[in-house]
């Protein structure tokens, strides 16, 4: 109850705080995209990591507030970057399950866009594909009605929870993440290398692009892209950054 509080003011005193990290086309380095990660630097207890106060905000229900926040303050800070002429591709933004269950996601999004004037088209939405199969019909309604508006949308931790198959191929989505789960031990482990593959000729075969997530080796990078997954992001490339060092890296 203590941490809730405290969350609920982190969000009015400015205490959180978002970070981006890169996505790359791993070929060339060429930035694609940025996956943006919320941060709470808590006065007393330092910084409170995401895996701790985005489940606590889903079981208050802040998570709508705090979802809301996120979306609104990516998306002004990407049209900033474009109005200086930094070509950072796509904002890669996550959003919980509650969102989307509470129907509030089509709104928010909605706002955010065109009180920042970002084009849709450089907006993303990463859900989470356990979420999806939940709720698989209501979901593709959804996840329908937010391609409508003309973001993209992504499964994130592509591998860890239970897809259904018939479902992918009926859902608007346009990218899977490969988990980083998959990626940490490649390219030794024949397993994590055999559900790599397994999932970039998924991908291929329904059209959708693959992005791997957690490269932190060049033998990764290699692995992946000999096997047809070119888009990366992971430490290799580099770290989630404070926005005024995400633009520098675009200007590296
Ligand atoms: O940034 P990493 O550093 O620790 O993030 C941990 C987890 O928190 C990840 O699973 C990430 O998807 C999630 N996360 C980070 N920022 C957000 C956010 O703004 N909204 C939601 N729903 N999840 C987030
Ligand atoms: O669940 P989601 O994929 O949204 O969360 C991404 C998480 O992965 C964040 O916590 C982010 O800080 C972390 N991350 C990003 N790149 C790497 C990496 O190369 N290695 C590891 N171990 N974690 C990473
Ligand atoms: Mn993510
Ligand atoms: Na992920």
């Amino acid at each position: 109850i203590l941490l809730e509080s405290a969350l609920r003011r982190a969000l009015e005193a400015g205490e959180l705080q978002l970070h981006f990290q890169p996505q790359v086309d791993m070929d060339d380095g060429r930035p694609i995209g940025c996956e943006v990660l919320a941060r709470w630097h808590h006065p007393e207890l330092g910084t409170v990591s995401p895996a701790r106060f985005i489940p606590l905000a889903e079981e208050t229900g802040l998570i709508l507030e705090l979802g809301a926040w996120v979306l609104e303050n990516a998306c002004r800070l990407a049209k900033g970057w474009l109005d200086r002429g930094l070509d950072f591709g796509r904002i890669a933004v996550n959003v919980s399950g509650c969102q989307i269950r509470h129907r509030v996601i089509c709104d928010q999004v909605a706002q955010a866009l065109a009180r920042s004037g970002l084009p849709p088209s450089r907006l993303e939405l990463e859900v989470t594909e356990g979420f999806i199969m939940e709720k698989a019909e209501d979901a593709i309604g959804i996840l329908e009605a937010l391609r409508d508006q003309g973001i993209t949308l992504a499964i994130d931790d592509f591998g860890t929870g239970y897809s259904s198959l018939v479902y992918l191929k009926r859902l608007p989505i346009h990218c899977l993440k490969i988990d980083q789960s998959f990626v940490r031990d490649l390219p030794e482990d024949r397993e994590d290398a055999a559900i790599c593959q397994a999932v970039i000729a998924l991908g291929q075969a329904l059209g959708l692009e693959t992005l791997a997530e957690g490269v932190e080796t060049e033998a990764q990078r290699r692995f992946l892209l000999q096997h047809g997954c070119r888009l990366g992001q992971g430490y290799l490339f580099s770290r989630p950054l404070p926005a005024e060092a995400f633009e520098k890296w675009l200007t590296r």
